[in-house]
């Protein structure tokens, strides 16, 4: 990669890669404060604050709403125009969602909307700074807090991203990143194209469950472990994790092509949406970086070749998560991002051509990416019900990561349990 030093051409060139709305900017707090006293938001609480145990981790609130995809009593029917999807772009847990719905052709089934900080404290949390008047425009709603309270008035958390709504009522059905994508994958196969990709095969979705639920936290969490954390002795915990999995990880795709081998399933959508931060991002937020994602000799190509896929690019918006916190330029010390990242050609960086032909070697498929589902599969063979997600327990200590039974493997991550198999 090589930079040149006109620092003017390279700001205009990553401005027009994605630009931020310059309405964003006009969202006073004190606009906020007058849509909250009108529809009667509370503030979101910091999890700096409460999600700390004893020893300084952060262990992260359950989710809110769990309750699974179906027909059945308290859950929430597949339909079509019913539900919105609020996501962020700077969220990894609702990437996942909005990535599966565009691979899985579900796009005019589910909307989705894009949340923004709420007055430039975000002290009301989730809103819709670049939306008319502040409002979402299927709902009305000032903020993604509204939802929760409407469906849940005594509900005291933080309201967070991904959330699924359904707009006719207002209310949110499901937040559940361990298990959203999957609802997805299954509970909504019959509003799919035929030919959508399978990415949670029926055979295989007790191994796919154990790898993303030991995903969560040696890796997707592994960032808030490290950033949230209040004590030295956690810190250290959650960094040796995450570098010590990710080179399991980076073993295991040595000899496959995607996770579980020929074909990209929903645990290469979770492991790509926390790649796609380290680098650019993430490391502003937990210190000395062991390896950049990029030092990786498989894990590296491996994203690239995910990158390159149209619904992973589309929700991976690297020139926002790229930007500094402060964005001084004049300043001495102004961030690594201020001063560098705005010059970075992503588009350059993440192209996978130099890659692909080897990728591509170690599958026995290497024309396609997407396992597709059988032509003579069954519906209500493939529509089965999805397993809990122990992460989701009420009891802190099943949320707590190192304890025994908090997603542990039966093989080591270094090996991918179904190769050959799917
Ligand atoms: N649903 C999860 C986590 C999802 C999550 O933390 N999302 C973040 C964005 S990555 C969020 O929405 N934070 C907003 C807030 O806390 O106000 C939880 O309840 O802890």
């Amino acid at each position: 990669m090589s930079f040149s030093c006109d620092l003017s051409a390279h700001r205009q060139k990553s401005a027009a890669q994605d630009a931020p709305d310059s309405s964003l900017l006009s969202y006073t707090d004190a606009e906020a404060e007058q849509h909250a006293a009108e529809v009667g938001a509370r503030p979101r609480p910091m999890e700096t604050k409460n999600e700390i145990n004893a020893a300084g981790a952060f262990v992260r609130q359950p989710n809110a709403f769990t309750a699974p995809a179906g027909e059945g009593e308290g859950e929430w029917k597949p339909e079509a125009n019913r539900y919105r999807l609020y996501w962020a772009k700077g969220c990894n847990w609702s990437n996942r969602p909005a990535i599966a719905i565009e691979l899985l052709g579900l796009s005019d089934i589910i909307s989705n909307i894009l949340v923004t900080p709420s007055g430039q404290s975000n002290t009301y949390g989730w809103g819709f700074a670049d939306q008319k008047d502040h409002k979402d425009p299927a709902t009305g709603a000032y903020f993604l807090s509204q939802f929760y309270q409407n469906a849940r008035p005594d509900f005291q958390g933080r309201a967070t991203t991904p959330t699924l709504v359904d707009v006719r009522e207002k209310k949110a059905v499901n937040n559940d990143y361990h298990r959203l994508t999957n609802y997805l994958e299954v509970q909504f196969r019959l509003f799919q194209p035929k030919d959508a990709p399978d990415l949670y095969p029926k055979a295989f979705r007790k191994e796919i469950d154990e790898l993303n639920d030991w995903l969560f936290p040696h890796i997707n969490n592994g960032h808030y472990r490290m950033a949230f954390c209040q004590s030295l002795e956690a810190y250290q915990e959650a960094y040796d994790d995450f570098y010590d999995s990710m080179d399991k990880l980076d073993k295991r795709l040595a000899s496959n092509r995607f996770l579980f081998g020929d074909y990209v399933t929903d645990s290469d959508i979770r492991f790509f949406v926390t790649l796609v931060r380290w680098d650019i991002s993430y490391f502003r937020n937990i210190g000395p970086v062991k390896h950049r994602i990029v030092d990786y000799p498989h894990i590296w190509p491996y994203a690239k070749e995910l990158y390159a896929i149209p619904a992973f690019r589309h929700a991976t918006y690297f020139h926002d998560l790229s930007l500094g916190h402060d964005n001084k330029e004049e300043e001495l010390f102004a961030d690594w991002n201020t001063r560098i990242a705005n010059q970075i050609d992503f588009a350059k960086l993440w192209d996978d051509s130099d890659i692909r032909a080897e990728r591509a070697s170690l599958s026995a498929d290497p024309d396609h990416k997407f396992l597709l589902h059988p032509a003579d599969e069954k519906p209500e063979e493939y529509i089965t019900k999805i397993s809990a997600s122990k992460w989701n327990s009420p009891d802190e200590k099943d949320r707590t990561p190192g304890l025994p039974g908090n997603g542990e493997l039966s093989v080591d991550a270094s090996v991918n349990p179904l190769k050959g198999k799917i």
